[in-house]
């Protein structure tokens, strides 16, 4: 019996890299980190960090045998700064000792000289100053220019949303074996052990059948781990395979806080225009994307929030700019979302100007521009099977909106330092990795002789609940109970050539491979079953274990049957590749087709503000969700109520500071305020079923959308602060902590 991941954590028994037991001689590594977010270094004395009892060696960037690059676009994507350094926080050392606690202390006895240079750490300043990862980008649909002549209202005005630390409960952490014949083994806590193998080959300049990478679990990743988990376990690597022996790095909270990038600001000019009755006619946004110091996966997260700047709302006349800005912060990286939400942020800011403008609800105007069948998004692709109108209404008549309303303009006017507000946030995000390549997955399905399954993909579970996904396609696929299926570590001996677990595809991706390898073992096994049984194989079925003819059950079970198939030497085992299909995008024109399908909803967010002290509670929210046909319906609410609060904090209490020298203020819990049980709102989901031709099962993916249902938190405290405080002008500056609400309530409108 095989129990699933859930249980295991329940049960405090699933095991994490830090918790396998440390082999004899396993040595710790500590990087030596940038004290400066810009400069060139001088000198580097390691004197007094070599002279400490227990430590091993000290690395630098000379010490690489290969390529000094843990990236994938530019070549200033280094694992040890050579002789620039770009940001603080950035490894230059790695200190190789026989204990943490004593590497952890040579790293601090390490002395670096740097010339210091000048340090820019916003989007706008940078972009005025010419600093830029890569050419801006513009999408444009219709023509926004002669648009304009034909608006009733025109309103302008710029939107900026902050960084997002990733909090995942295990940081950062690799550890290294090295093993006969110039190989390695990697434990890596990764999205994307294929990288992981990828960028070690590189670094050692090695073959990458040399390097084995395996991934169990993660406690948590939520896009932090896609790219971010490379560097480490490439220091490690670097460090077992010159030493020959294991070596482990982990980095504790605040060094992984303030080392570490987060989800990208971004600060956003847009103008948009409408006809009396609220039609949106134009829109015209231009985004400034924080990207850090290094390109990262900045501009596929740029990329997307093009794809997402209409949202779920169709708009005929589009030009949207995207400018990546070079700034000397630890280079941001990707966030449930990827780009998504901040784009969204800035479209629902618009559209809350214009809603004033206009003296009505921004719901009149989100209701009146939701995206209808057949109508394109700024990248020329058509809306298909499009739900967007469907949750909208649905939300209405479930959840009973419009008496909700009624209620809180009732509790408003009889409560002078008491407010409320509903906000509404539908959304509509892309499924499918944006570069097209990636779209592809791979599975390993093995039948043992005593009936029991062994699948292996690439999808990495981080408590998104995928393995159990893949479980259940496997059960389903093979007619037999789940308990006799486990599904192993993520693993690149295994599993060749795996896409990150990312962009919300995990599941699609690799439950599909899966699907496809055991339909092979499938085949095989019913024409061993037909003999057993009489008739032919297309009469056999396999249902809940037993071997069926014709639909009805017949004396062989299936051990029975996989005994024989193993004695009549057929094939038990089964590989399947899978490739997305019909996806493509032409990035000459800006024009295709790059997601296999939207996933769609509507979320009703409730707050009460304090007016008197500026707090706020969240207290209600409202979903309903395009969930397809689930493949686990608890997983799938699990994700929806984690990724809205997720959101909600973003929008809210979740607040990076850094100083005038770009260090990181908010590097603890203590100052650096997430959201938890007690803050978290009731959360009323339902689901919104129906078919999806487009991805295994008829499911949909369900991982990052569910956090953009959170910007409806910042836009109804933004609605309760204007029912105390009329003439206030909101800004747009997310998160709206509660420091900002208190300030807006008492700010005068003149
Ligand atoms: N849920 C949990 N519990 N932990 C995570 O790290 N990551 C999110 C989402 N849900 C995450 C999560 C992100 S960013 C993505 S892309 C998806 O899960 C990835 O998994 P999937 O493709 O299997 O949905
Ligand atoms: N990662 C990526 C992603 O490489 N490409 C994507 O399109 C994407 N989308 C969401 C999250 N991660
Ligand atoms: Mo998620 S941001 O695609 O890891």
């Amino acid at each position: 019996m095989h129990a699933n991941d859930t249980d295991l954590h329940a049960q405090g028994a699933s095991t994490f890299i830090d918790d396998m037991p440390e082999p004899a001689g396993l040595l710790h590594a500590c990087p030596v980190v940038s004290g400066i977010a810009h400069g060139l270094i001088e000198s580097i004395d390691l004197n007094d960090a070599l002279a400490c009892p227990g430590v091993v060696t000290i690395l630098l960037a000379k010490d690489i045998p290969g390529g000094n690059n843990i990236g994938n676009v530019e070549a200033g994507e280094v694992l040890l700064a050579e002789q620039e350094v770009v940001y603080q926080g950035q490894p230059v050392a790695v200190v190789v000792a026989e204990s943490d606690a004593v590497a952890r202390q040579a790293a601090g006895l390490v002395r670096i000289c740097y010339k210091e240079l000048p340090a820019v750490f916003d989007a706008r300043t940078a972009h005025a100053q010419g600093l830029h990862i890569a050419p801006p980008r513009i999408f444009s649909l219709g023509d926004v220019d002669q648009a304009w002549r034909d608006c009733d209202v025109i309103v302008e005005g710029s939107a900026a949303s902050g960084a997002q630390e990733h909090v995942y409960l295990e940081t950062q952490v690799a550890v290294v074996y090295p093993l006969e014949n110039e190989g390695l083994k990697v434990f890596s806590a990764t999205q994307s052990p294929g990288m992981v193998q990828r960028v070690i080959a590189r670094v050692l300049d090695c073959a990458m059948n040399r390097v084995e990478v395996d991934v169990l679990r993660l406690g948590g990743a939520f896009g932090g781990k896609e790219e971010q988990a490379t560097g480490w376990a490439a220091m490690a690597a670097l460090a077992a395979g010159r030493l020959q022996k294991p070596v482990k790095v982990r980095l504790n909270r605040g060094e992984d806080m303030r080392w570490t990038g987060k989800r990208h600001p971004y600060d956003s000019d847009f103008k948009i225009g409408l006809d009396k009755t609220g039609r949106i006619l134009a829109y015209e946004v231009c985004f400034y994307q924080n990207a850090g110091a290094v390109a990262d996966l900045s501009l596929a997260i740029l990329e997307r929030t093009l794809f997402h700047a209409s949202n779920s709302y169709f708009i005929p006349n589009v030009r949207a700019t995207a400018i990546s800005c070079r700034t000397h912060l630890p280079p941001n990286t990707a966030f449930r979302g990827f780009g998504g939400p901040q784009a969204m942020f800035a479209l629902e800011a618009a559209i809350f100007k214009a809603a004033a403008a206009m003296h009505v609800d921004p719901a009149h105007i989100q209701r009146w521009n939701l995206l209808q069948e057949g109508q394109p998004f700024p990248y020329g692709m058509p809306a298909e099977n499009c739900r967007a109108q469907r949750c909208w209404q649905q939300l209405h008549d479930r959840f009973d909106l419009p008496r909700r309303q009624q209620a809180i303009d009732n509790f408003n006017a009889g409560h002078s330092l008491e407010k409320k507000a509903l906000a509404l946030m539908p959304i509509c995000f892309g499924i499918s990795f944006t570069a097209t390549f990636l779209n592809q997955a791979s599975a390993l399905v093995h039948v043992y002789a005593d009936g029991s399954v062994s699948v292996s993909c690439g999808a990495v579970e981080m408590g998104q609940g995928v393995k159990e996904k893949i479980r259940h396609v496997a059960a389903r696929t093979l007619g037999i109970d789940k308990a006799r299926i486990k599904v192993e570590s993520t693993n690149t001996a295994r599993i060749a050539n795996m896409s990150p677990t990312a962009a919300s595809v995990g599941a699609d991706l690799n439950g599909q491979a899966t699907l496809l390898a055991c339909q092979r073992i499938l085949q095989g096994l019913k024409t061993v079953a037909a003999r057993l049984a009489g008739g032919e194989p297309e009469q056999i079925s396999i249902e809940q274990e037993p071997v069926c003819l014709d639909g009805r059950p017949t004396a062989t079970g299936w051990n029975k049957l996989v005994s024989e198939a193993y004695l009549s030497r057929t094939p038990l085992s089964a590989h399947a590749h899978y490739a997305t299909p019909k996806v493509f995008f032409d990035r000459s024109t800006e024009r295709g087709r790059p997601f296999a399908y939207h996933v769609y909803g509507c979320a009703a967010v409730e707050v009460a503000i304090d007016c008197l002290r500026g707090t706020y509670r969240v207290t209600g929210v409202s979903i309903v969700h395009d969930g397809g046909r689930s493949l686990a319906p608890d997983i799938d609410r699990g994700q929806v109520e984690g990724g809205v609060v997720q959101g909600l904090g973003w929008m809210t209490l979740e607040e990076v500071r850094h100083d005038g020298q770009g260090r990181l203020l908010t590097d603890s819990l203590t100052a650096y305020k997430i959201p938890d049980l007690y803050f978290a709102p009731d959360i009323a989901v339902e689901f919104l079923d129906g078919d999806n031709p487009a991805a295994v099962m008829h499911s949909k993916a369900v991982g990052e959308p569910p956090l953009m249902y959170g910007i409806g938190g910042y836009f109804a405290l933004v609605k309760a602060i204007r029912a105390f405080n009329p003439d206030w002008q909101p800004g747009f500056s997310a998160p709206m902590t509660p420091e900002k609400v208190l300030l807006a309530l008492y700010e005068c409108g003149c």
